[in-house]
Formats: C-alpha cells, structure tokens, sequence
C-alpha cells in the first residue's frame, strides 16, 4: 500500500516537473565570492524570483577549492532540502529544469544572458556589447554545468528597469512589461538579481534553506558523540584574506554583513572596529570565557578557516574543567549545521559565513536562539556606566 503511494507521489512529482511554468523561469549564476556571500544573495534573489511569480532554477554552490582554477559545483538539492525550500518558493531543480524545460521553451537561439551593462572583456576590450556571460572564472564552469555552451544574444536590463528592487508595484510591472514570459522564458542572469549583502526585510528567507538530511545527521551524530550540552559554538575567521579584509574597516559603514551586529543602516552611536573584524587572541579568550560562565556550557565547538586555537581555549576554560572540539575533517556545511544548534553562539559581525548561522539561529527554530559577536555588545546587554 505504502509502496504504491510512493509510486504515484513520484509520477505525480515528475508530472509536475515536466509541466512548463508559463509565468516563466529566473535562473542566475551565484557567482560572487564563496558560500556565506552566495548565501545573501539568494535570499534576494530568490525573493525577485518570487515577486515575479517565476519559478526559481535552484542554483549549486559554487565552490573555490585552494590550489583550483575552476569551481567545482554542487547540486542545491545535495546542500538543502527541497520540501523546505519549496514551502515558500515555486523552485525547480537545475536537473529538471535541464532535462524537462529547457528543451522545450529555451532552444540556443532563443538564450539570451541577462545583465545590469555590458562587461568588458578579460583583457579590458570593450568593443563588443556583450554580458560575455561565460568569461571568467566561475562564469563559464557555471553556464557549462548549466548547460550553455553560449549566449545567443545579451540583454541589458538597466537601461530598462530600476535594478532588481522590485519593491514596488512600479518596478515590478518594468520586469513584466519589458520582460513578459512569452517572449522572455528565461532571465538568466549574469550574477544574482539581488543585493549584496541580504537586505534585513529578506533575512526571514533564510528560515527555508534547511541543510539536507546527511548534513545535518552528521552534525547531530557530531555533537552526541563528541561535545555535551549545553555547548556554545565559535566562528574564528582568521584566514590571511580576512585579515586583508579587515584593514579596510571603516567605524561609520557598515561591512559585508556587519549589519547583522550595527543594523542597516548603522544604528546611531554604533561602530565598527577592527576587533570585531578580526578579534585579538584575548578578545577570543576572555569573550569565550564569559559566555561559558555565564551560560553554564560544558563544552566548546570551534569552526575555523584556518586556526582553531584549541589548545589556547582549553587552558583558558580549564578552570571549568570546559574542553573545546573541532570536525575531524573542517567540513563547512557539517560546521554551519552544529554553529546553528548550538545552545550558545559567538561568530564574526562582518563575516558573511558567521551571519547565515545567526540568521538561521534567529529565524529556523520555533524558539529563536540569540547571536553573540566578537568585540561587539548589543546596546541592551551594555554595563550601564553611572555618572
Ligand atoms: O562564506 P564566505 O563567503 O564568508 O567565505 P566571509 C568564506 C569561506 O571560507 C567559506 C571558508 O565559504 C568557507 O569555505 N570558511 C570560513 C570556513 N569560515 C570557515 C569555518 O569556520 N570552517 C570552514 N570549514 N570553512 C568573504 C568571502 O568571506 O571573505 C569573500 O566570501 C572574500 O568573497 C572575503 O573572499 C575575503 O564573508 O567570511
């Protein structure tokens, strides 16, 4: 009985796959920076699709392997889980959009990439108007994956609508008059049709992309077998790139997703510093200290992209008879999994991959979970000084 009830939900699944959505498709290359930056620009994206009423090609990561010239692609499906996504969004995987769509309503002529102007060439030739979509590195591995072996024709939608803020009845209604899905059934897009970084109405959004089951069975298989609850969870961001980043830390404005600590815009009175970029050993140590104090944490999980400082945190915490534990293999997505059900968090304001677990904490739970930041205290939690 069960078994013949699979059966017709598949049929019933590949049925609706295989129907072409006559409001038409949105499909974008995430092709700026690695997965905490991708991340903010999906929320967005994934919010104009919808305001559309186009269905969303769901993306792959790209991803940046050291030493590697070429991104290396993986499946949405293989990140997240569909049910979850396909609550709030009409989507459509890429395999099935390749497989049952594209043949039918996207034939080479008819592709036409879809930018803001034209780019210039690699080596700054200017002369022909083109998207020139697949130049570049993750550009073409990510049209190839797709799909594209070229773009017939380009199309420049600045100088036909306000951008992809399509807030207003006004801004949408650019889209759909000079852009009507029978003639236009594809965007496809030369990077996301969204802000950089997420725009604070879209961060809800971030409650729908729920790591797929073997992400987070193995963050959970991590966390009974390694660490005792309650534990708080670290981000150290201490790369030689971030360190870079950091120097161009200016206290009025904010930083890549530094919003998620000073508000957008920076509320008043709030600043950004360098330690909050890129916070001293001590400002590590002491932070840490007083949150597993005042929290009652039995142990530490640390995620880092290079130093983890494990023995420095455990001598500091030995008064607590507190120990701190990283993955054996540093597997992000395992350590995004086990930073969002941590009892405790402290990340990074300005880093983008600390803010998709703050999101996650504020939005994913029916019980929201609060976000420490380094070298940052929220106005509220501030020791009132007495004058
Ligand atoms: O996620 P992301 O955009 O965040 O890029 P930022 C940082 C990448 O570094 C992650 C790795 O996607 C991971 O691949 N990484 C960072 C980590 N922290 C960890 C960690 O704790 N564990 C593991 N396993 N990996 C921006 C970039 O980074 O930094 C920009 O996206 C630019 O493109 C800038 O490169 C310098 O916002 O932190």
């Amino acid at each position: 009985m069960l078994a013949a009830a699979t059966v017709l939900l598949l049929a019933a699944a590949v049925a609706r796959a295989a129907e072409v959505d006559p409001a038409g498709y949105v499909i974008y290359c995430p092709c700026m920076g690695r997965f905490g930056n991708q991340m903010e620009q999906h929320l967005g994206a994934f919010h104009f699709a919808m305001v559309l009423g186009r269905t969303m090609v769901l993306p792959p990561i790209v991803g940046h392997e050291p030493r590697s010239t070429v991104a290396k692609m993986t499946a949405f499906e293989d990140v997240f889980q569909l049910p979850a996504i396909q609550n709030q969004f009409k989507t459509i995987t890429l395999a099935e959009f390749q497989r049952d769509i594209a043949p039918k309503i996207w034939p080479k002529e008819a592709r036409k990439a879809f930018c803001w102007t034209p780019r210039k060439a690699l080596n700054g030739d200017d002369s022909e108007m083109s998207c020139r979509a697949k130049d570049g590195n993750p550009f073409g591995p990510f049209w190839d994956y797709v799909g594209v072996d070229e773009f017939a024709d380009s199309v420049f939608y600045g100088q036909t609508t306000g951008g992809f803020n399509v807030g207003s009845l006004k801004d949408k209604e650019k889209w759909k008059d000079n852009y009507p899905p029978a003639s236009f059934p594809v965007l496809a897009f030369v990077g996301a049709p969204a802000a950089f970084p997420a725009q604070q109405k879209h961060w809800h959004y971030q409650k729908h992309f729920r790591y797929s089951t073997r992400i987070t069975s193995r963050a959970k298989t991590f966390i009974e077998a390694r660490l005792q609850r309650p534990f708080v969870g670290i981000h150290l961001r201490n790369d030689v790139d971030w360190v870079r980043v950091c120097e161009h830390v200016d206290p009025t404005r904010n930083l890549f997703a530094s919003a998620q600590c000073l508000g957008e815009p920076p509320m008043d009175g709030e600043q950004l510093s360098k330690e909050m970029c890129a916070p001293s050993e001590k400002t590590v140590l002491e932070q840490l200290v007083e949150v597993v104090g005042r929290s009652g944490a039995r142990s530490v999980f640390v995620a880092s992209d290079r130093d983890h400082l494990i023995p420095e945190i455990n001598e500091a915490l030995s008064a607590y008879d507190v120990k701190a534990y990283k993955l054996d293999d540093n597997d992000a997505f395992v350590s995004l999994a086990v930073l969002e059900l941590a009892d405790e968090f402290i990340g990074n304001c300005v880093s983008t991959f600390s803010s998709v677990v703050s999101r996650s904490r504020s939005f994913k739970w029916a019980k929201p979970k609060s976000s420490h930041f380094w070298g940052y205290r929220k106005p509220s939690t501030r020791p009132k000084i007495e004058l």
